[in-house]
């Protein structure tokens, strides 16, 4: 495997990506001890509740774990500090630029691999010192960019010369093997563990993954605030049909809208509420079939990959020469 993931010592270059309300102790540790690299979302969550979720993963396993902080949150101070406190493997960062933290979280002996949406990001990242990047394409769930994993991946991959884990629109071995193709040491996957037995959202809001077609998407966003996507349901349709009316009536007024979105991740994730809830998903939705536990996730995508790469130098990525156990 990649010195990264050799450094880590997980058994599958795979990260679990920290989905904001949905990657909590409970998920992350089930990924971790299955082999990946379980993610703990902080989301919009005060630093004390993400240290209770980072204690629970740490008394359950002595495997490498991750911490997820999101750049927009109100708690990005407190929560940078404690993680360090915690001396978490790795924090990967969402929604900003991290380059202000670095040496606080490097420190502390975390790794950083902010998630990046771009190659000018990218490269800003790395001459900050990050220790890898996460490239995320826009087939991605939740707070995206403009470019498409099969494009930015191998962009990004020339640009730097630290690893780059790929994310968006993977959720199989196959999604994986391309990843690794492009230039990639491993991946991160959203969508799929969102149906995994052990991820504790709504069950309206995996019956909603479950049932998504390929065009089961629509993105948020797009003429006001942050791009984001989610899957179509009563509420994301009225929120982009609200939007195309503000950006085309020229106000500035954006108390509607705002209205609609405050809250409207939790109303999805924990009350299942379809009219006034949000339920992120990537594009891959369509191809995600059924609930299962995290070990036999992992297992599956990692085989799938290792099957379709078998007798090229890419299979490397895939085998461990030091497994921790
Ligand atoms: O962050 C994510 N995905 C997320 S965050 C989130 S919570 C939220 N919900 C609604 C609106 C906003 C946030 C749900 N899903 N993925 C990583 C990601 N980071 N995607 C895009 C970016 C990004 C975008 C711009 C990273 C940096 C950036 O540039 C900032 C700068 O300073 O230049």
């Amino acid at each position: 495997m990649s010195p990264l993931f050799e450094a880590l010592g997980t058994r599958y270059p795979i990260f679990q990506g920290g989905m904001a309300w949905v990657a909590d102790a409970h998920l992350a540790l089930a990924v971790s001890e299955a082999g990946g690299l379980g993610i703990i979302g902080a989301g919009h969550a005060p630093a004390d509740y993400v240290r209770a979720q980072i204690r629970a993963v740490k008394a359950r396993t002595t495997r490498p774990f991750g911490v997820n902080i999101m750049l927009l949150s109100p708690y990005v101070d407190e929560i940078v500090a404690m993680v360090a406190e915690e001396h978490v493997a790795v924090v990967t960062t969402g929604a900003g630029d991290p380059a202000k933290y670095l040496p606080q979280l490097q420190a502390a002996g975390t790794k950083v691999l902010p998630v990046v949406p771009s190659v000018g990001l990218a490269k800003r990242m790395v001459r900050a010192g990050v220790d890898g990047v996460v490239a995320e394409g826009m087939e991605s769930g939740g707070h995206i960019g403009s470019l498409t994993t099969m494009a930015l991946v191998p962009q990004v991959v020339d640009a730097v010369d630290v690893p780059v884990i790929a994310a968006g629109g993977i959720a199989d071995g196959r999604g994986m093997a391309a990843a690794l193709a492009l230039g990639a040491v491993g991946v991160q996957m959203g969508t799929r563990f969102l149906v995994a037995t052990e991820t504790h959202i709504h069950p309206n809001y995996k019956a909603a993954v479950l049932a998504a077609k390929d065009v089961g998407t629509l993105v948020t966003g797009q003429y006001v605030g942050h791009a984001a996507r989610v899957l179509k349901t009563p509420m994301s349709r009225n929120f982009v049909t609200l939007e195309k009316q503000i950006a085309l009536s020229g106000t500035d007024d954006f108390t509607a809208i705002e209205e609609l979105g405050n809250g409207s991740l939790r109303r999805g994730v924990q009350d299942g509420d379809r009219e006034r809830g949000s339920f992120m998903a990537g594009e891959v939705a369509g191809m995600v079939t059924k609930e299962q536990p995290a070990a036999e996730i992992l297992a599956e995508v990692a085989a799938g990959a290792a099957k379709l790469l078998a007798g090229s130098p890419l299979a490397a990525n895939l085998h461990p020469t030091k497994v921790v156990s």
